[in-house]
């Protein structure tokens, strides 16, 4: 007997509840009824993994094929030499991390038949083609084999995994980890002795979007959510950094903006702490993309810069989408000298090949009600002070940025951008070339600006709200009577928004997506429960892209979630324990 699942969701309608009796080696999923007997009085001789894709999450896009679990030794795993390169570091990490992850973390229980008697150690070889590559990147190729063999004469499972790149590799070692099997009542650990999976990502760009302004995250927070990704595959943590609420990014070049808005001298990313993190990601195959956003959603920080306005103005729906208000004073040159050497501490810190730009939510009123920049507007560039006025000032804004952040990376870095009125201009193309310019929709699924990107030939990335933004608790409202986010999505609704299903013929264009965690109403404490488990349900439907429903996904997304509160990670409960209570 294995599992026990029901679906809670299903409480309101047709309760159901039902296990996989495993019967040597095969499966039979049978509903309790009256008559069920305990397993615990019985169990029976098993030796398959009776989960849909031996329980994997995501699900490989490949073959699967496993088989024959064997009892092991846990304390011989042993990995082949791997050869010095500029990826050894990486892979002897990579090597710790999975044996902490077999050594100190049990991810599941099961009750299971071993087919040998003495127990049977495991040889680890890593065939890695291409040793130089050894920072994640867009068009890093993750795809990995992972195969095992059971050697009989020597008592030994040899698992291969063969790779392009370490990245790929690691893909392979979670997937092996996910394999290993913890049978607590025995106390034994197992695994298939025979194992032939072929796997890798169907869109290349599988991410989340965490704020660390609204409330302030610490390190730690960020780590664990890292550590969800790289457990679920995700590979892009795109790190909102800075908003009108606070500024906590303290700029080597620019030291005064976080000491002007950091919510305390504690509550910063310093030099040392950006790097700590980018290398915690770099090790576990996610690239850190630093956003700056700009021209709206600045404020605290760039108080006494001169090149603030509209900050804390009243009322704040005149002027913003949410207090306190803030944006930038076009007019005043002054901020492309502080935007480039902010650009030049990130393109340091975060080594990354692309850029966001944020550029989302601007308010026209807010510069129209800002004398400097109409007089600017009229008398020194001759636009008028209409809609098209202000959309010239903007496109002024956003050119000006972009040539401060090429001329200090020395090349033309891709930049990404909100969708925004800018995105929607009929000039777009000219104004943003599709060559150069990412864009990350975060309008609903249906919204025409999807297809009109698409057709303008625009690479994007999907955060479409009513299904990704995991910003909303199950209680939202705050004192001004505003809801801050629609309602709460369950890991139903994020799987049930592929991509293909948004994009149709135009799926090559999308990039892949991001889940979106804003934090007015999260902090370090709430982070893991908002994010986990619903983000893995982005992580199967971008690395996978299913052909089914969620409802298919349901029971290993059951089991993901454990494994995620096993590597300790605060992940939401999905069931009442009682299901799982066989398995303990
Ligand atoms: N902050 C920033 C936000 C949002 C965006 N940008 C946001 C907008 C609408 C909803 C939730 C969040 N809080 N900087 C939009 C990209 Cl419903």
């Amino acid at each position: 007997y294995i599992l026990i699942l029901f679906s809670p969701h299903l409480l309101n309608s047709v309760y159901s509840a039902y296990y996989y009796k495993c019967q040597e080696s095969y499966c039979i999923k049978e509903e309790i009824t009256n008559n069920t007997t305990d397993p615990l009085l019985s169990l029976p001789e098993c030796n398959v993994l009776c989960l849909d894709s031996a329980g994997l999450w995501p699900k490989p896009t490949g073959n699967v094929s496993i088989s024959n679990l064997t009892e092991i030794n846990s304390s011989n795993f042993i990995f082949s030499p791997f050869p010095n390169s500029s990826i050894y570091n990486l892979v002897n990490k990579s090597i710790e991390i999975f044996r902490y992850q077999i050594n100190e973390l049990k991810p599941c229980r099961f009750f299971l038949k071993s087919t040998s008697s003495n127990l049977t150690s495991v040889n680890i070889t890593l065939n890695i083609s291409d040793v130089e590559s050894n920072t994640p990147k867009i068009d890093t190729d993750e795809n990995y084999n992972l195969t095992a063999v059971f050697d009989e004469e020597n008592n030994v499972i040899q698992v291969t995994v063969n790779s392009a790149t370490y990245f790929g590799a690691r893909h392979g070692l979670e997937t092996l980890t996910q394999l290993v099997v913890f049978d607590d009542i025995r106390n034994r650990i197992l695994l298939p002795s025979n194992i032939s999976i072929s796997d890798g990502p169907k869109f290349k760009w599988r991410g989340i979007v965490l704020d660390t302004s609204r409330n302030f995250i610490t390190p730690k927070a960020i780590k664990r959510t890292l550590k969800g990704m790289a457990a679920s595959k995700l590979n892009t943590f795109h790190w909102h950094i800075t908003d009108t609420a606070s500024f906590p990014y303290v700029s080597q070049s620019r030291p005064e903006l976080s000491e002007a808005g950091a919510y305390s001298a504690r509550k910063v990313y310093d030099d040392q702490t950006v790097r700590d993190i980018v290398e915690y990601g770099r090790v576990r195959g996610i690239k850190v993309v630093p956003e700056l956003d700009a021209p709206a959603h600045v404020g605290e920080g760039w108080q006494n810069t001169g090149v603030l306005t509209c900050f804390n103005w009243t009322p704040w729906g005149s002027y913003c989408n949410e207090p306190p208000c803030g944006q930038f004073d076009i007019s005043q040159s002054e901020i492309f000298n502080y935007l480039e050497d902010i650009y030049g501490d990130m393109l340091d810190q975060f080594g990354t090949e692309i850029f966001h730009m944020g550029g989302d939510e601007i308010n026209i009123n807010c510069w129209n009600n800002t004398d400097t920049m109409t007089d600017w507007m009229v008398n020194e560039k001759g636009w008028n002070l209409t809609k098209s006025g202000f959309y010239e000032a903007w496109i002024y804004f956003q050119q000006e940025a972009q040539a401060r952040l090429w001329n200090k990376a020395g090349k033309d870095v891709p930049i990404i951008l909100w969708s925004s009125d800018l995105t929607a201009l009929d000039n777009v193309t000219d104004v943003l070339p599709t060559e150069n310019y990412y864009i990350q929709v975060w309008t609903t699924a249906d919204d025409s600006a999807i297809q009109t990107l698409l057709n303008k030939n625009y690479t994007i990335i999907l955060s479409n709200y009513d299904a990704l933004y995991l910003d909303c608790g199950l209680s939202s409202w705050v004192s001004t009577g505003n809801n801050w986010c629609s309602p709460y999505k369950g890991w139903q609704t994020v799987y049930d928004n592929k991509p293909s299903d948004i994009a149709g013929n135009k799926t090559s264009q999308v990039l892949g997506g991001e889940v979106a965690l804003w934090t007015e109403q999260t902090d370090s404490s709430s982070v893991d429960v908002r994010l986990w488990p619903r983000a893995a349900a982005l992580a199967e439907t971008l690395w996978t892209d299913p052909s089914t429903d969620y409802s298919a996904a349901e029971e290993r997304m059951l089991l993901h979630r454990e494994r995620l509160v096993d590597l300790g990670i605060n992940a939401d409960a999905l069931e009442p324990e009682w299901c799982f209570k066989y398995q303990q």
